[in-house]
């Protein structure tokens, strides 16, 4: 076998185990599923002791005119390797994150395990009680906003701009035509801007007014419902709060007496029968027996033509009462403070 044979056979030969490997890497490039896989794939073609590595060094052995040739492939066959496993990296990384980000996903829903030291303010407790004797009587339950509009607060509930609870006096204004909701009123308003006739609705919800004393507190929780349909009545008024009284304190008396509200016309007061003397009289009702425990009436036509609804089609009563009264009444509290003291020796009384 003379040299320049052998050579040649080297070169070709050479040329064969190149595209072999390029062939070998491309098939294996095909099966490798994981970063580690692949990071022994490099190694193993292009690492210091690598084929790739070691064909290069067998380069010596070829004559000179096939060096450039065969020299020009292994590059070309490298970068082709090295371009290829680079892409595969980037591929497979990215497929890997994705696993790990899904496997460490937290169910955040799962109820906490509870440290057997909290408890429900009696607030939040009375709130969660009225609302359910309501809910049971296919009644929706709503919520809005705590800054309201001075239209959404007052002129849309027919109250004038005379009118003292407007007062900047009585009322926390941000601006000109924003306050601190008075009332959970505009609740009623928004639902009635965004639904149609009929439906029943509570809200129960924080409201604010400038006033501090014994009975008062600058924020206090309210409730109002209304109920709008065709036909809709005072006898209606009557079976529902009726019904939610009885819920709310047993079997009791309870009366209606004429009143005014701005917003409801025909407008009434409701009382129970004193829960504690049971109509004898007594300091809890002042010696009248009786019991405030909300004020109702029927839905004044004005209001609802200031959301769009046809007065002579739909009719409606609405009625607001107290949160912190009926918590008192309802747990035997003296005094409205003790509600926002944060006195533990008060708050760990009820075990709700
Ligand atoms: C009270 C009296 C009341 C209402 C609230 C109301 C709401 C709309 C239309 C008509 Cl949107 N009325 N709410 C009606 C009567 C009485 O609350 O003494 N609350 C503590």
């Amino acid at each position: 076998m003379n040299i320049e044979y052998c050579e040649k056979f080297l070169g070709g030969k050479m040329r064969e185990i190149i595209n072999a490997l390029k062939d070998e890497v491309a098939t294996n490039l095909t099966l490798i599923i994981s970063v580690k896989e692949l990071e022994d794939l490099k190694i193993e073609i292009l690492g210091k002791k690598g084929k790739l590595t070691d064909i290069m060094k067998g380069m010596r052995n070829l004559s000179k005119e096939e060096r450039p040739v065969i020299g020009q492939l292994a590059n070309e066959v490298r970068d082709f390797i090295t371009n290829e496993i680079d892409a595969k990296m980037i591929e497979l990384k990215g497929i890997e994150k994705l696993k790990r980000m899904s496997d460490e996903i937290i169910d955040i829903t799962l109820p906490g395990r509870g440290t057997g030291t909290g408890r429900l303010h009696p607030i939040t407790e009375t709130m969660d009680f009225l609302k359910d004797i309501f809910i049971e009587m296919g009644f929706d339950v709503a919520a809005g906003p705590e800054l309201e509009t001075t239209f959404n607060n007052f002129d849309a509930l027919n109250i004038p701009e005379t009118h003292s609870s407007r007062d900047l006096q009585d009322t926390f204004y941000i601006d000109n035509k924003t306050v601190l909701r008075t009332h959970t009123s505009p609740v009623q308003i928004r639902y009635m801007q965004d639904k149609t006739a009929p439906f029943r609705m509570v809200c129960p919800g924080k409201v604010y007014r400038s006033d501090y004393d014994v009975s008062h507190t600058p924020m206090f929780h309210q409730m109002e419902g209304l109920m709008v349909g065709e036909n809709i009545s005072f006898a209606n008024l009557k079976a529902i709060l009726t019904e939610f009284v009885n819920k709310v304190f047993g079997e009791t008396n309870v009366r209606f007496r004429p009143h005014f509200f701005p917003f409801t016309e025909p407008s009434a007061e409701m009382d129970v029968e004193c829960v504690i003397c049971k109509g004898k009289g007594c300091r809890l009702c002042k010696n009248t027996g009786w019991l405030e425990i909300m004020g109702c009436g029927m839905v004044d036509p004005e209001v609802l033509k200031s959301v769009d609804y046809d007065a002579d089609k739909v009719s409606g009563f609405a009625f607001g009462m107290g949160i912190e009264r009926i918590a008192m009444l309802r747990h035997g509290i003296d005094d409205l403070r003790a509600f926002y003291d944060n006195d533990m020796r008060f708050l760990k009384q009820f075990n709700f």
